[in-house]
């Protein structure tokens, strides 16, 4: 954990390590589900998806207050374009906000525009239950969110591959996140849902030689256990490991597997 800013802070400090971190991926708006995943040792970060996961702004600012509890980060997937969400989920004490189909390098200065503190960007001042969570003063809040506070640009599509290095080269972006079912939609024309397929896996290793070369991080959403072991081996930073509805999908019927035989 950083030495200040407690859980808050550490995100971006721990990405840098090289060890991948494994989050929760939590679409139930029940701060009660994720404080239980944050619960799990094997957890080193939640995420919360404002995108297709049912969280809404005061679910991320009640839930947040329960992982840093746990001492653990978390960080929030936010709609589509919903430039405005960043600051406020910030504010509540996300330590990285994922952006989705961030397109173009103007797309992604937008998003580092709304979350970083000027003269980076122009996010707008409040962080009140950041200051509480993190314990620091409001000083010492401006001079070092821009650093832990992360900002990963979703790449999922194809123009978004086409532009990864300008994507990468914005100020204020600290790294991209993968969304491998859109990028599989996206480069199959809508032919096909394959997020595992070949054609995603080349274009992962391709996204994460860039974000190497770039000196950024990189993460990916795992859609299942046996993908996210392979995307910890691959060393990604970050593996955000399936959704929680899926997880208890997977737990239920090996429960019931187990009872009926
Ligand atoms: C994708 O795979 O497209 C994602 O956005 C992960 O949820
Ligand atoms: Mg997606």
């Amino acid at each position: 954990m950083a030495e200040r800013g407690g859980a808050v802070a550490a995100l971006a400090a721990r990405m840098r390590e090289g060890t991948p971190l494994v989050s929760a991926w939590c679409g139930i708006p029940e701060p009660a589900v994720a404080g239980l995943l944050a619960a799990e040792p094997g957890f080193d970060a939640i995420t919360l998806d404002m995108q297709h996961g049912g969280f809404d702004e005061a679910a991320v600012a009640r839930t947040v207050p329960l992982v840093a509890a746990r001492g653990k980060p978390t960080l929030a997937r936010v709609p589509v374009a919903a430039f405005n969400t960043v600051s406020r989920v910030l504010d509540a004490g996300v330590s990285a906000v994922i952006a989705p189909m961030v397109n173009s390098a103007e797309e992604a200065a937008m998003l580092a525009t709304f979350a970083k503190y000027p003269p980076l960007g122009a996010r707008s001042w409040g962080p009140l239950p950041a200051l509480a969570l993190s314990g620091l003063g409001g000083d010492h809040y401006l001079k070092e969110a821009n650093g832990f506070c992360l900002t990963l640009a979703m790449v999922e599509t194809r123009e978004a591959l086409d532009a990864v290095d300008a994507i990468l080269a914005v100020e204020g972006i600290d790294g991209i996140f993968i969304g491998p079912s859109d990028l599989s939609i996206a480069l199959s024309g809508g032919a096909a849902l394959d997020p595992g397929g070949s054609v995603v896996r080349a274009a992962l290793d391709h996204a994460k030689a860039r974000a190497r070369a770039a000196g950024k991080r990189i993460g990916v959403y795992a859609h299942s256990p046996a993908r996210g072991r392979e995307n910890v081996q691959e060393g990604f930073d970050l593996v955000a490991l399936m959704g929680d509805g899926a997880l208890l999908r997977l737990g239920a019927q090996a429960a019931l597997n187990e009872v009926r035989g």
